[in-house]
């Protein structure tokens, strides 16, 4: 099976010239990027493995899908991720403290505690909540960019999404639809090569996913997901498509899971070491580690500074977030009605006086 795989980085080219439109600097903040990624991983995983919180996800591997696309988007653009792109908003400049307190659930988590950790929702980022549900954002995506297009808006929408992710309705009625109505939306397929233990080739009857774009009508493309440039400038171009009217593109960016499913799952189970093994070898970061060195704007200096300084500026956000308290008691009956209903005003009360150690009549009111 001939597999088209668009690269920049070849890994046996000898000498490398900076690529149109980066400058030195861009590719240093990508680079940045994805060590950041790579360094909160270790952490949350060890604080979970400690028993310090109570769950993570981690993208090793696949830094790349994430700051190469993100880099190319515009700040304005909506972002509808799975629950693997976290990376994304940290790129945008999202306060580490809020992503440290959301790993807590403490009482300045954003989701206010009430979501498992490593769902992160940073509104101001136009980073829209992370759902478990696979494929609900796929859709969430293209309405966004139809409305977009219907006020003349300037802003795209982006969604990202598993392999696993394409066996669900919502990637078909989202395609069909973007197409139909031409809405300036990018549909990333981050194909890691598995759903938890399931294999692509057991999820397809055709492993070459971005052929499914022809389907509906719609421009498909696969790139290397661990090629951070290739990434990007794939999605620059399609962005700018987007942008200009002429609609959605589906992305296929070809990675590997380096990591587990999630810190529930242990892969050793379902695939070999060798196969783990191999693709170390195509690991994001020391692939971009080994372009710099060509473009000479490497030094082991450099390198020191960047691990070491992610490393302590995260382990100091994730020490002061274990430190904050739970989020009150009075925070479960905000956000659900803009004018709370008296029913629900007085088990406020009930809940807030026994919380305080107060006896309250029930006569008549809803048991708590
Ligand atoms: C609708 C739905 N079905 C099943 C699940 C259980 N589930 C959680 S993660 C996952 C695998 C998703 O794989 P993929 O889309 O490839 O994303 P990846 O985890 O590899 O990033 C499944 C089946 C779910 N969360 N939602």
């Amino acid at each position: 099976m001939s597999e088209p795989l668009l690269q920049v980085m070849q890994d046996d080219a000898k000498k490398v010239t900076l690529p149109p439109g980066l400058s030195e600097a861009d590719l240093k903040t990508m680079y940045e990027g994805m060590v950041a990624i790579r360094v909160y991983d270790e952490r949350s995983l060890k604080l979970q493995r400690s028993g310090r919180i109570g769950f993570c996800v981690t993208s090793f591997g696949e830094e790349a899908t994430q700051v190469g696309t993100v880099a190319a988007l515009q700040d304005i653009d909506w972002i509808f991720p799975s629950y693997r792109q976290y990376g994304v908003p940290m790129y945008r400049g999202v306060q580490l403290e809020d992503m440290a307190s959301h790993l807590y659930g403490n009482k300045f988590d954003l989701a206010k505690g009430r979501q498992m950790p490593a769902h992160y929702t940073f509104k101001d980022k136009r980073f829209v909540s992370i759902s478990s549900v696979i494929g609900t954002q796929i859709i969430q995506a293209v309405g966004c960019a139809m409305a977009a297009r219907i006020k003349g808006d300037n802003c795209i929408a982006a969604t990202y999404f598993g392999d696993g992710a394409t066996s669900s309705n919502d990637f078909h009625s989202g395609l069909n639809f973007a197409a139909v109505y031409r809405a300036p939306v990018l549909f990333f397929l981050v194909n890691n090569q598995y759903a938890i233990s399931l294999p692509v080739k057991k999820q397809s009857g055709n492993e070459l996913l971005y052929k499914r774009a022809e389907g509906y009508g719609v421009p498909g493309i696969r790139v290397d997901g661990n090629d951070v440039i290739a990434v990007y400038q794939a999605t620059k171009e399609a962005a700018e498509r987007a942008r200009n009217g002429e609609g959605p593109t589906l992305l296929e960016l070809f990675t590997y899971r380096a990591g587990s499913h999630s810190s529930s799952d242990d892969p050793s189970r379902y695939r070999s070491q060798d196969e783990m093994d191999s693709w170390k070898k195509k690991d994001p970061i020391e692939r971009m580690k080994r372009y710099m060195q060509k473009l000479g704007i490497w030094s082991e200096a450099y390198e020191t500074e960047i691990w070491e300084s992610f490393r302590e500026r995260i382990n100091q956000f994730t020490t002061a977030a274990e430190e904050q308290p739970e989020p009150s008691w009075e925070s479960l009956f905000e956000d659900v009605y803009a004018q709370m209903p008296a029913s629900l005003e007085r088990q406020k009360d009930q809940l807030i006086a026994r919380e305080s150690g107060l006896e309250l009549s029930n006569e008549g009111e809803f048991p708590l």
